[in-house]
């Protein structure tokens, strides 16, 4: 192929390849800090941050929201004569965006990719046909999946939830949409499987069985582990955590209660994380706290990149840009050795009124730039140590004498009694925090000096 790819029809007309053009470059079509083959520590910032774009958001999404129709008419749909050959040019129109803006990766939910049929088979033969599709052009871009997912909450079926729908014939048809879009994950080499228990939790406890809706979920996340492992699928699983919306409560509602979750039904060794920013923030946690939290456990798997608004209380999805953000995040995946599976996923929207196609370029671009950015930060504090180090020391009580005892295990409450009634008050932990400090030199890091 040439820089890009197009299929039939170019759908981006009049944008090329989006090039790196430094800090300076006043081309909203350009990269201002993201130059994929710069090095930062060990790897290239391609290697780091390893990009996605969201198939749902970008090539489905028209700009509707509770108040208003469609925004965005996205040619690939409108010229179409039936709902196939729309998904097929949608393809096209996709693998150009992705190759124009020199990403590595995309991830789908099987509706996105494909409609859905007027049975079952119907459905799973659209997709197979569209899977086929993407397998080529993958080959021919060398882009890849990041991951797959199904997508069981949209259509009316699902209003009462999926794996915990109180129907089992509808527990069934989400079980018929899983398998084939684990299949098409395997058959297109995917990195890893999404759940999103969408609407996986309840809306009053008044018609609800809350244990066993639990108890099937865990079952059914189970049989499709197994499946999955049976065909070779041989990446995580992931579970992205969101507290509500469009549930009142959802099951899955944060790192810390899924971490719970995935231990209590012995799933822990196959399920890992997938952080997304404003999911965080829903359940009124940093997007950093989430990533930390994972991380720790050993659970952190991938990251849906995007930002709430702090001043209302949904899922905006909007495009990262915040420096601080970025690089606390990028901060902690760093300190964890930096990305396995998992990468960004661009889980975010244009908004409504951005209804040029260069918005779409433009939004990612602004979202690589920003954590192209988070990358340079943290490696800078990184190499420092400062921080790393000020939080090391803060604990050196930990590391001799009876904290180390302690540490390892090997004090009762009785003896660590004794221990305090020896010391008296004196003015033992009276150690400042230094959190103004060391915000300071984050300040410092955040402009390069
Ligand atoms: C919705 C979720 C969804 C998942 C994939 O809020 O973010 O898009 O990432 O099903
Ligand atoms: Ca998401
Ligand atoms: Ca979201």
């Amino acid at each position: 192929m040439g820089e890009f790819y197009t299929g039939n029809k170019e759908y981006f007309k009049g944008i090329g390849k989006i090039k790196y053009e430094g800090p300076k470059s006043k081309n909203p079509l350009a990269f201002k800090y993201y130059d994929s083959k710069k090095t930062i520590g060990k790897k290239t910032m391609k290697d780091h941050l390893r990009f996605a774009v969201a198939y749902w958001h970008s090539f489905c999404a028209d700009g509707t929201d509770p108040f208003g129709a469609a925004t965005i008419h996205h040619p690939w749909s409108m010229n179409a004569n039936n709902p196939m050959e729309a998904a097929i040019n949608k393809m096209d129109a996709a693998f150009e965006f992705f190759s124009k803006l020199g990403v590595e990766y995309y991830c789908f939910h099987d509706r996105d990719m494909a409609p859905e049929g007027v049975s079952p088979t119907e459905s799973e033969k659209n997709l197979r046909i569209l899977v086929s599709k993407a397998k080529d052009l993958q080959k021919e871009t060398g882009v890849k999946l990041l991951w797959g997912t199904a997508n069981v909450f949209s259509n009316p079926r699902f209003m009462n939830g999926a794996a915990t729908n109180p129907e089992f014939g509808v527990v069934a048809l989400a079980a018929t949409q899983v398998k084939a879009a684990i299949d098409a994950t395997i058959e297109l080499d995917g990195e890893g499987y999404t759940f999103w228990g969408g609407r996986e939790g309840y809306m009053s406890l008044l018609n609800t069985d809350l244990k066993r809706e639990k108890d099937n979920l865990a079952r059914f996340l189970t049989m499709a582990r197994d499946y999955g492992r049976k065909q070779g699928f041989k990446g995580p699983f992931y579970i992205e955590p969101k507290p509500m919306e469009p549930s009142k409560h959802q099951y899955d509602f944060d790192t810390e209660t899924v971490i719970g979750f995935l231990r209590h039904y012995g799933l822990d060794k196959d399920f890992k994380l997938n952080i997304e920013a404003n999911h965080a923030e829903l359940a009124n946690h940093d997007f950093v706290h989430e990533l930390e939290t994972a991380a720790v456990e050993g659970m952190f798997g991938s990251v849906d990149a995007n930002r709430g608004d702090p001043r209302n209380g949904w899922d905006t999805d909007q495009f990262p840009i915040s420096y601080y953000e970025t690089a606390m995040a990028m901060y902690v995946i760093l300190k964890m050795g930096g990305f396995t599976s998992g990468g960004l996923n661009f889980d975010s929207k244009i908004r409504r009124n951005s209804i040029e196609p260069a918005d779409l370029f433009i939004a990612h671009i602004g979202g690589m730039d920003t954590f192209a950015v988070g990358l340079e930060v943290a490696q800078r504090i990184i190499e420092d140590a400062i921080i790393p180090n000020f939080i090391e020391n803060r604990y050196a009580s930990f590391k001799t004498g009876d904290g180390a005892r302690f540490a390892k295990g090997d004090l009762t409450l009785e003896e660590l009694s004794k221990i305090g009634m020896n010391s008296g008050y004196g003015n033992i932990g009276l150690t400042s925090g230094k959190q103004e400090y060391l915000e300071n030199i984050f300040n410092q890091y955040l402009l390069g000096i």
